[in-house]
């Protein structure tokens, strides 16, 4: 299984919320993605020292045109995790964590992000924890395994903050989950405008 949670109670109030899909996608079509993204992002360096950021030992891009391959993937995607007629956000975010890097505790910003977040994980296998904003003793961890695909939906969304662990946190179930350098690929819908 991929969840673990703090009480029955957490899983509860998270049913239909969060979602991991293991092997969502195939080598190949990890490969693929990789080998568009590979060029652009090494020539960034990773930021390891802005104290304020959410995320430390990272580089990222922001993607709108897309080969045939990844465009497909990304398709599947989003047919996984948005209802249709859905108004997306056009870019996929990509998120390069280098081996030492982590994602603090954070809820993406509501002013920007829609109510779902959809992430495959390439590379490494990742442990991503969600805490109760308003009563920290709630979490639930879930195991992202290399290809899977991951959303968070409303609840997890906005009343969990979100974070991927550092490889010396990163267990799951009392058992070591090693994190490599991880490359994230996400897909967004936007906020529903309010007037
Ligand atoms: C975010 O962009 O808000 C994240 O936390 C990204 C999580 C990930 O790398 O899958």
């Amino acid at each position: 299984r991929w969840l673990r949670a703090s009480s029955p109670g957490v899983l509860e109030s998270l049913r239909g919320s969060v979602e991991v899909r293991a092997g969502f996608i195939s080598e190949e079509e990890e490969l693929d993605l990789l080998k568009e993204l590979e060029p652009g992002l090494k020539k960034k360096r990773y930021e390891f020292d802005h104290w304020d950021d959410a995320i430390h030992g990272y580089r990222e891009t922001e993607r709108l045109h897309w080969g045939a391959a990844a465009q497909a993937v990304l398709a599947r995607v989003r047919a996984q995790a948005f209802a249709e007629g859905s108004q997306l956000l056009g870019p996929v975010h990509v998120l390069d964590l280098d081996e030492s890097g982590y994602i603090k505790p954070h809820i993406d910003s509501v002013k920007f992000c829609g109510s779902t977040i959809a992430g495959l994980s390439l590379l490494s296998d990742s442990v991503m924890r969600l805490v109760r904003e308003n009563n920290t003793a709630d979490w639930v961890e879930l195991l992202l395994t290399r290809r899977s695909l991951y959303i968070l939906r409303d609840g997890a969304r906005f009343n969990f903050t979100h974070e991927i662990l550092k490889d010396a946190e990163s267990s799951f179930a009392g058992q070591k989950v090693a994190r490599q350098r991880r490359i994230s690929v996400i897909c967004r819908n936007l906020p529903t405008s309010v007037k």
